[in-house]
């Protein structure tokens, strides 16, 4: 396959990655996983994604920051009770293969595949691809097609790690209506204005708002979203922070996942397609 002009591989840090450096941004792809690390427009030098300094990038497991791709189901939405089925599906631990990178007048266009989308839990015929567009604001595109005979249900997620300054002077703004709140065993609660940060924060949003902004001394993160029917909040605070190996302690400081998610699911009928799209400016 031909890398266009601005996209080279990259093997330094241990998992192979995709770096794309074109007039708009700085952005890097691994392929295990298929799993945007980096985000960095031109227009302002400030990095949109955060990366846990202790990320595992051997392969080994799911790599703690960026975009993971939850597919076919959002954390342990399966629907079954095998409790040994990967939270968050099976295909952000696969190594994926880069089908396609082209140069466009305003943006680089990377075509991602799995090595395969059936696994444990899941045997249907289905196809998945992500397709990533980088200019000066960036796109991702999990698409899933069912070329097969059988209907399926999935949930799924673009599970993203945004970069703040300190998450005790966020405000999120455009999400409304009720959430669910897994801290306190899945209450329904309103979703609170000004939407800020002072404790553990895990929250399901039935809601289908287009856009959120992230507000943080200054800066706005702009987030897109389509496909989805609901938007995932998380903050594991600094307690959650540090039983996890792949995050520093104070590493709760300066993320706060946004995630475009399907957490009720949805059907794929056979010929069908979905796309769920975020985009970061
Ligand atoms: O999206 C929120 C969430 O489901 C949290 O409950 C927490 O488990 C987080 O995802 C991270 O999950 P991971 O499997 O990547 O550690």
């Amino acid at each position: 396959m031909q890398l266009s002009p601005s996209t080279k591989f990259d093997n330094t840090l241990g998992v192979t990655r995709i770096l794309v450096d074109n007039p708009f941004a700085q952005a890097s792809v691994s392929l295990y996983g298929g799993h945007v690390l980096s985000f960095c427009p031109k227009s302002d030098g400030r990095e949109r994604l955060w990366l846990s300094k202790q990320a595992v990038l051997d392969g080994s497991k799911a790599i703690r920051g960026g975009i993971p791709v939850c597919w076919p189901w959002f954390s342990d939405s399966h629907g079954q009770d095998d409790v040994s089925l990967p939270a968050h599906g099976y295909l952000r631990t696969q190594t994926w293969q880069l089908i396609s990178s082209q140069d466009h007048h305003d943006h680089t266009e990377l075509k991602l595949v799995p090595a395969a989308t059936q696994g444990p839990g899941f045997s249907y015929e289905a196809e998945v691809s992500l397709v990533i567009k980088i200019g000066q604001t960036m796109s991702i595109d999990l698409h899933t097609h069912n070329p097969g005979p059988q209907p399926f249900a999935i949930t799924c997620a673009l599970h993203t790690y945004f970069a703040i300054s300190d998450i005790r002077s966020v405000e999120l703004k455009g999400i409304e209506g009720q959430y669910k709140d897994k801290t306190r065993n899945w209450q329904v609660s309103e979703t609170p204005a000004p939407y800020r940060f002072s404790e553990e924060t895990d929250r399901v949003h039935h809601c289908k708002s287009e856009q959120v902004t992230i507000h943080t001394e200054g800066d706005i993160t702009k987030v897109g979203s389509t496909g989805h029917d609901s938007l995932v909040v998380w903050n594991p605070w600094q307690e959650k922070s540090v039983t996890m190996g792949d995050m520093e302690d104070s590493g709760y400081q300066t993320m706060v996942c946004v995630e475009t998610a399907v957490t009720d699911g949805f059907t794929l009928a056979p010929g069908t397609e979905h796309h769920l799209i975020q985009t970061i400016a």
